[in-house]
């Protein structure tokens, strides 16, 4: 809901009327283009991703998962090309969460899955996320009405950069996710006692700072335990430290994930108990609040196999490379309300991302563009007899 925000959600906007898509921006701020079908009781197959961004971004994480899917139905719309299933492109405003510490807030909100209590969240000058809306003339109390009726939907596809290594290590273009990591996140608040840098004996000092050091290397030692386990301190502060005081105060994020929910639960209870254990020895308390808790996500595997049968079509490749990500995705909200699946593009540069860093190939986008396209127009309809005339994946 920055300025710069909503520039963004009108650029989107207006490409997705140039595309020929009825397009409207929405009450949590996603940017939804519509190209509907001609026939008759025609059903939705989803495809979008987010328009947000973290701090100091790579310029495709998200955008990369609108833009295409706008070029693929402006491509089939000049071709003549009329699908029998209406597709609704979503630009989701608010996957990362970064501004209010909510993620999928846009996704959120069309799954049904909204939490209206996020609308009391804070950012770090003390807006709150209602007001923020209000003030970019949206209507909060308009969010639960996007919740779409899962009864018309056929499915979900995103398009996103693989964020990773894998696809540019194998010398892949594209490849399959077949499932998404779930993830736990809490802001971990530690109280100690400030006091004058010069003057208080090291063994008399209660400084949160250095406990929050030791839960770090906690965080690090537990979660490298366990092969696909992985535990993150993305923010860490001392509120209005000064070089010559104790820290008094420290705060610090936890984000934990794994394919597996049961081995993050376990690795963030241990965290947990751990850092209660520093806490304590260092006199100093801990306040812990949840922010966000999403199970790993299945990819359906009907999804999967057509995704892979159109990859098969355009790069030629016998097998279609099968991945889990490790990023988290809107497509993990939206899997609450349909069958999701996604397809990944090669990143370069290592696979490095949320980083200005973060780069693909002209040639990689062309290729998923072309899936994107077979995928749609291979998708079959449930129920109805032209099914015939589609392949199988
Ligand atoms: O945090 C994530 O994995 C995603 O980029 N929101
Ligand atoms: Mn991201
Ligand atoms: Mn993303």
């Amino acid at each position: 809901m920055t300025p710069v925000h909503r520039a963004t959600a009108a650029l989107l906007r207006e490409w997705m009327l140039e595309a020929g898509l009825d397009a409207h921006i929405d009450a949590i701020g996603n940017v939804v283009g519509r190209w509907r079908s001609a026939r008759p009781g025609a059903k939705t197959l989803l495809t979008g991703s987010h328009y947000d961004t973290v701090i100091d971004a790579g310029r495709y994480d998200g955008r990369l998962g609108i833009l295409l899917p706008i070029v693929a139905v402006q491509q089939l719309r000049l071709a003549g090309v009329a699908l029998p299933f209406s597709v609704e492109i979503i630009g989701f405003s608010d996957e990362e969460g970064v501004r209010f510490q909510t993620a999928f807030l846009g996704s959120s909100a069309v799954a049904g899955s909204f939490d209206a209590a996020h609308l009391d969240r804070r950012d770090a000058a003390g807006i709150s996320l209602r007001d923020a809306l209000i003030a970019a003339n949206h209507d909060p109390d308009a969010i639960p009405a996007l919740a779409r009726d899962a009864a018309q939907l056929l499915g979900y596809l995103e398009v996103h950069i693989e964020q990773g290594p894998v696809l540019l290590t194998e010398d892949r273009a594209l490849g399959v996710v077949s499932a998404i990591n779930g993830c736990v996140r809490h802001r971990v608040a530690i109280s100690g006692e400030a006091g004058h840098a010069g003057t208080v004996p090291m063994d008399l000092r209660h400084d949160a700072a250095a406990a929050a050091a030791e839960i770090i290397l906690l965080v690090e030692q537990r979660c490298a335990q366990v092969p696909g386990l992985v535990g993150t301190v993305g923010q860490l502060g001392v509120p209005n430290g000064a070089v010559n005081v104790i820290p008094g105060a420290c705060e610090l994020s936890l984000d934990i994930r794994a394919p597996s929910d049961a081995v993050r639960d376990a690795a963030a209870a241990d965290i947990l108990a751990g850092s209660a254990r520093i806490a304590a020895r260092r006199g100093v308390a801990l306040r812990i609040d949840p922010l966000l808790k999403v199970p790993a996500t299945p990819c359906a595997l009907n999804l999967q196999a057509r995704i892979a049968a159109s990859i098969g079509r355009v790069t030629g490749s016998a097998e279609a490379r099968h991945l889990p990500s490790g990023a988290g995705h809107d497509a993990m909200q939206i899997a609450g309300l349909t069958e999701v699946g996604m397809l990944f593009v090669r990143c370069g540069h290592g696979g490095i991302s949320h980083h200005p860093a973060e780069t693909l190939s002209a040639e990689d986008v062309e290729l998923a563009t072309a899936a994107f396209m077979d995928f749609l127009q291979q998708f079959p309809i449930p129920d109805a007899a032209d099914n015939q005339a589609r392949s199988d994946p």
